[in-house]
């Protein structure tokens, strides 16, 4: 059996954006979403509908998380009856207030990571030295895109419609030629600059089966490395991949055995922006109802100073 190659060996020809906008840029290919991008993004919108793509926090499946996270935890503490057994603190006028407590991994809800998230050879999105997060990310972290927002013209590429199934099977796999068959099955174009939503149907099918079930033999479908996928887009100049999964890749890049390279190769190098475990379920359901598979969409992260990531209800109008 042949060992699997080091990641940074496997991507030693990978293409970067490193100082491309700056010795201090942060926020890496969104800087494509231009005024003009916005503006490209609102002349899609027609019929004024609107989609929120975060999953539920709190579902009683749970929550849907890489192996190893926890899903979140949220307690009570404080309602009516806090105030009934005479522990609520009481104030002028009497109006009573609930308040809850929640724990979360920052990437256990859909999330935006942080550009800094994923790293090899020591170095995280523009060089930066990944020796200096030092317990809170100095560099690269989830607070500039969350202070920037991301909004732009978004394309749904449904993969699993597609492929007439559901969802993706474990570790099934496609490529950007793929996409492209998709979109043009779909009778829409990837346009420059898009932010590309991809829909496997894989947290949909979180849903629909017990948590043992999804988790037996973890191994998510998704995008598949190869060179010519990175330089698609890198050519392509694409500001942001969208997925309905928890890593928005394939888990085991299959020829190589490397896990998640995409992070590395499309995150780390090109500065691409990942929003994952995103639920897009009625987005596409509309989109197939009218044939209609492009859309203004817009995210705003929640603004965590040193987040390694945060979560996000990203805002689909159409
Ligand atoms: C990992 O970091 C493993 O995945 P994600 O991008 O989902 O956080």
């Amino acid at each position: 059996m042949t060992e699997t190659p080091y990641v940074g060996d496997f991507l030693k020809d990978s293409p970067r954006n490193w100082g491309k906008w700056g010795p201090d840029d942060e926020v890496g290919s969104l800087n494509y979403l231009t005024s003009a991008e916005v503006l490209r993004g609102v002349a899609e919108v027609r019929s004024g509908e609107v989609f929120t793509l975060q999953v539920r926090i709190g579902d009683p499946s749970g929550d849907p998380v890489w192996p190893g996270r926890e899903g979140i935890q949220r307690s009570n503490v404080m309602d009516e009856g806090f105030f009934q057994r005479g522990e609520g603190v009481e104030t002028p006028g009497g109006a009573h207030y609930s308040d809850d407590v929640a724990t979360m991994y920052l990437q256990a809800s859909t999330q935006y990571d942080s550009l800094g998230h994923v790293w090899y050879d020591g170095q995280i999105w523009n060089g930066y030295d990944a020796a200096t997060t030092d317990g809170a990310m100095q560099k690269a972290s989830v607070l500039p895109i969350a202070e920037r927002g991301v909004v732009g013209r978004g394309v749904l590429l449904d993969v699993a419609r597609h492929r007439g199934k559901a969802a993706l099977d474990k570790g099934e796999t496609f490529t950007h030629e793929d996409l492209l068959d998709v979109a043009r099955a779909q009778g829409c174009t990837i346009e420059k600059h898009d932010v590309l939503v991809i829909r496997t149907g894989f947290i949909g099918s979180f849903y629909r089966q017990s948590a043992e079930e999804f988790y037996d033999g973890f191994l998510e479908p998704g995008l598949t490395y190869s060179p010519e996928l990175v330089q698609w887009f890198q050519d392509m100049e694409i500001p942001n991949l969208v997925t309905d999964t928890i890593a928005n890749e394939v888990t085991v890049e299959p020829s190589s055995g490397v896990t998640l390279p995409l992070h590395s190769a499309l995150m780390r190098n090109l500065g691409v922006a990942f929003t994952e475990i995103a639920w897009l379920e009625d987005l596409a359901a509309a989109c197939a109802a009218d044939e209609r598979w492009t859309f203004l969409y817009t995210a705003a992260p929640l603004k965590i100073v040193s987040g390694t990531g945060a979560p996000v209800n990203p805002v689909v109008v159409r």
